[in-house]
């Protein structure tokens, strides 16, 4: 999975990128501190593959990746060159989802770029922004379209659905349903709000309810962040962090709330490969069948695929071995068109 925030300037992107991260990434008390991007990777915490590792003995352990990228601060006009302008949009344009985040804090510390807190005017500013950023591409790409349009039938049909793309985010409306070919838009994305407040001010909140109610009405999550926080407790070790994060009011870590928002709010879910060489997670979308599935391990195992031994990781672990677990008659062998489940250890037969 990968992320990539935006937000104001001094909402707290580079915090939560550190907490998340684990990074030294530069945060600090003025605007625009970050300039270029900040970009890092960490494993997707997920016990089973422990568990599996030593069930197999296995060699290595592989777990699935979650990537984000912090970028500068968006302001009212960056698409005209306000602030840092909105270049660096560009280093996001690929990622899967949006981490939104949105400052609740208050800190006389910390200037807000506007006066006081105002979540909901924050979010109206930066979504704007993202829009203005991708009209600037429809248009770009309107031009070279245009060109070609009056004598070429395909071009055409594609000029009229940029028209329609174009009219739909100019006047504010949502593109749903409009193709919007290959052009990564980022105000079509899904979005992940991150409202970050202070310590001890996570519950009853009213500048997060009102996030809430945002997201609600534009299917999109939020995720409650303390990342100054969270950023802070690097220091100390996973152990001494969960308990201190459970003082807190939170069951886990900012980074597995974080797997578990976008996770959900993507469809993902993980299917599992267990042998004596390798442990591994793979990351696919709720739904896909076994044949595409084998298709992220390899793309022989798609083309060749003859069927899947799966057995679902509990039935595994409750057996104790794989071999007990088909003795049991646990292990079922599904073919192309079977629906893959979260925690589904399979082994792929294949022939090319
Ligand atoms: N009190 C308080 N301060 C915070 C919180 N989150 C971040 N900060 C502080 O706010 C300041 C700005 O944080 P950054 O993470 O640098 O903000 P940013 O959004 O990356 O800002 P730019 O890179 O300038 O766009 C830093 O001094 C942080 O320590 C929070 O939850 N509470
Ligand atoms: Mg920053």
């Amino acid at each position: 999975m990968k992320l990539g925030i935006v937000g104001l300037p001094n909402s707290g992107k580079s915090t939560i990128f550190n907490a998340i991260m684990h990074a030294g990434a530069e945060a600090a008390f003025y605007p625009f501190s970050t300039v270029n991007p900040n970009t890092g990777m960490v494993p997707v915490p997920d016990n089973r593959l422990q568990v599996l590792y030593e069930m197999y003995k296995a060699k290595a352990v592989t777990p699935a990746t979650l990537e984000m990228v912090d970028i500068a601060g968006l302001v009212k006009g960056s698409g005209r060159g306000e602030g840092l302008g909105n270049q660096f949009l560009s280093h996001i344009r690929e990622v899967d989802a949006i981490v939104h985040v949105v400052r609740c804090f208050t800190d006389d510390n910390v200037p807000h770029v506007y006066d006081g807190i105002d979540p909901l005017r924050d979010i109206e500013t930066v979504n704007l922004e993202l829009v203005f950023a991708d009209l600037e591409i429809i248009e770009r790409k309107l031009a070279k379209v245009s060109k070609g349009a009056r004598t070429d039938k395909n071009l055409l049909r594609e000029e009229e659905n940029l028209i329609k793309l174009k009219d739909a985010l100019e006047s504010g409306q949502s593109a749903d349903g409009i193709d919007c070919g290959d052009l990564p838009l980022l105000s079509q994305k899904p979005v992940l709000y991150a409202a970050n407040v202070n310590e001890g001010e996570t519950e009853n909140n009213p500048h997060v309810e009102k996030i809430f109610g945002h997201a609600k009405k534009n299917k999109s999550s939020v995720f409650v962040s303390c990342a100054k926080l969270e950023s802070e407790l690097q220091s100390l070790d996973d152990e001494e962090r969960e308990l201190f994060l459970r003082e807190m009011g939170f069951s886990q870590t900012g980074l597995d709330r974080l797997i578990t928002a976008g996770y959900e709010l993507l469809g993902l879910i993980s299917f599992l490969t267990a042998g004596p060489k390798e442990v591994r997670a793979w990351t696919i979308k709720r739904g896909c069948r076994a044949q595409q599935a084998a298709g992220k391990i390899h793309s022989d195992l798609e083309r060749g695929f003859i069927r899947a031994e799966v057995v679902a990781y509990d039935d595994l672990v409750h057996s104790g071995t794989y071999a007990a677990a088909k003795e049991r008659g646990l292990v079922r062998s599904e073919g192309k068109e079977y629906v893959v489940k979260d925690g589904d250890v399979m082994l792929i037969r294949f022939n090319v």
